[in-house]
């Protein structure tokens, strides 16, 4: 299926008066400069391949010739600027040097070339670079902003008459995030310590002027990746502001009608895409409610309330003669990217849980009558599921014409709390001992499981998916938390091809925010 829902007749509204204030929070990036902790040498071992290190550190390189490379382990992942000198021996030059460069996450995005690429987003995410530079020494600065842990420089040619030397490499990395403002943990469990130090690390990663889903591919603002790393903010950075920040673009920044888009872009000025995704469009509503529980900002919850209220109005346009939001064979609704995955019972359940959010809201700003209104259409949302899409034989419910059975229908039917409690947690239960139909493949499916489980008081069986989930990807070498990560084929790409995956995503470093807000005695 193609990945893009592109509204009809798109146009863009702006709240100029919105805009302002999120240009006014536009943080301040931190920088440091980071030089290679080494060079390693990417060696491939069954399926992937590794780094292994060459025992040599790194100061300045051989001279190099034609067809010579050089690969520079940078230490962790890191996301910035990278310059470096470039000096000749030998002859004068007489000819320009051409290098490629590679930049990787993983190892395995080093063995994957712009030309080699077969899959079916663009292949320009591809970190590779050809330059040549005419005149040496010199000193090379690529305007581009990377995420990276390795970098391959290879020697396209220089001449038979000289070589050149590569030294003095730098990367000036970037975050907006400040580790100082990162409470301490109070924990002895190693798993769960490394669990919170590499989501912190991918958070760090993904926080500059906006919370970027991935600083890989996409490098931009997406509502339901923006969710999660707000809940996760509130425990970790605390850069409120910079969720404050997000949504007053998402609010300045609308499709027609006033719906609230899947993402954002902020360059060369902030921008709304033309993708509508129903879930993401509710996710306003949540991610306004959470920011208020969190910060009690009041102003912010009564200014943008019109615009959370709205999406539920939009919604509800959705629903079909028995209350149930209509289905569609295009990519409408996110979820997840289980394969063949159907949204229509993952959708009814986030319109339940985003209508109680919204109950919530304009209860906290004494609009009783708004209130009233929207609990009644979570009453009838609830109502109208039971009726058509539970089905009582299974003990699940079911999605689509095809009544399918998935993971994450029951999960979010358990996060909107449409059962009673014990009907959840034997809900939920089931799904574990079961196992029934299409699987979560992502971090942030993964995330509703935990979150359900944890809310649910199965917070053991918690606790173990998560050291399991996230820990595996921490034993398959991950420096951050990946942006897929399917337990039964691990080398999957919802995207044709791996090496676009993204393997610093924001979505996937929720362990940081399970750890501090259930288990940080
Ligand atoms: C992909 C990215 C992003 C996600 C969307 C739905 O492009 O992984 O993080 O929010 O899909």
């Amino acid at each position: 299926m193609a990945i893009t829902n592109k509204i009809e007749n798109f146009h863009m509204e702006v709240n100029q008066a919105f805009l302002d204030k999120a240009q006014a929070l536009a943080p301040s990036l931190i920088t440091t400069e980071i030089r290679p902790a080494g060079a390693v040498k990417i060696v491939s071992c069954g399926q992937d391949y590794a780094a292994q290190e060459t025992g040599q550190g790194f100061a300045q390189s051989q001279p190099l010739g034609r067809g010579d490379s050089l690969c520079l382990d940078f230490g962790d992942h890191r996301v910035g600027y990278v310059s470096f000198n470039l000096t000749s021996v030998g002859s004068p030059p007489d000819a320009p040097a051409c290098l490629r460069l590679r930049f990787g996450e993983i190892p395995y995005e080093l063995t994957v070339g712009l030309s080699d690429y077969r899959g079916e987003i663009s292949s320009s995410w591809i970190q590779e670079e050809l330059i040549h530079v005419d005149i040496l020494p010199a000193q090379i600065r690529l305007p581009r902003r990377y995420a990276f842990r390795y970098l391959e420089l290879v020697v396209i040619d220089t001449s038979p008459k000289y070589q050149v030397v590569v030294g003095d490499v730098v990367c000036t990395a970037v975050t907006s995030a400040d580790r100082a403002a990162v409470p301490a943990l109070n924990l002895g469990d190693p798993e769960l310590l490394a669990l919170d130090r590499v989501s912190l690390k991918t958070m760090e990663d993904c926080m500059q002027s906006v919370f970027e889903d991935g600083p890989k591919r996409d490098r931009r603002l997406w509502l339901g990746d923006l969710r999660l790393q707000a809940q996760t903010n509130y425990v970790t950075f605390r850069n409120n502001d910079l969720v404050k920040r997000c949504l007053y673009l998402f609010a300045g920044l609308t499709q027609n009608e006033g719906r609230v888009g899947a993402c954002l872009f902020m360059e060369p000025r902030p921008q709304v895409d033309d993708t509508a995704l129903f879930d993401y469009a509710l996710f306003f509503v949540s991610c306004l409610h959470d920011y208020y529980a969190a910060t009690g900002d009041r102003e912010t919850l009564a200014e943008l309330f019109p615009t959370a209220e709205r999406q539920l109005e939009l919604a509800l346009r959705e629903l079909d003669g028995r209350g149930i939001v209509t289905d569609r064979d295009t990519w409408w609704c996110f979820l997840d990217w289980g394969e063949g995955l159907n949204k229509q019972a993952g959708a009814q359940a986030i319109l339940i849980y985003t209508l109680k959010q919204g109950t919530a809201m304009a209860e906290w700003l004494g609009k009783a009558d708004r209130a009233a209104a929207l609990r009644t259409a979570a009453g009838q949302a609830s109502q109208a599921a039971l009726d058509c899409l539970w089905d009582g034989a299974q003990g699940f419910f079911v999605s689509g014409a095809e009544r399918q059975l998935s993971w994450i229908s029951q999960v979010w039917f358990a996060l909107a709390k449409v059962l009673d409690p014990g009907e959840t947690v034997r809900l939920l239960q089931r799904v574990m001992a079961q196992k029934p139909g299409i699987p979560l493949v992502t971090p942030y499916a993964y995330h509703h499981l935990i979150e359900a489980l944890m809310e649910n008081g199965l917070r053991e069986q918690a606790v173990a998916a998560m050291k399991g989930y996230w820990g595996e990807m921490i034993r398959e070498g991950a420096d951050t938390f990946w942006e897929l990560f399917d337990t039964n084929d691990r080398y999957a790409s919802p995207y044709g091809c791996r090496a676009v995956n993204s393997f610093c995503h924001a979505w996937s470093s929720t362990p940081a925010y399970f750890i501090r807000t259930y288990l940080n005695p």
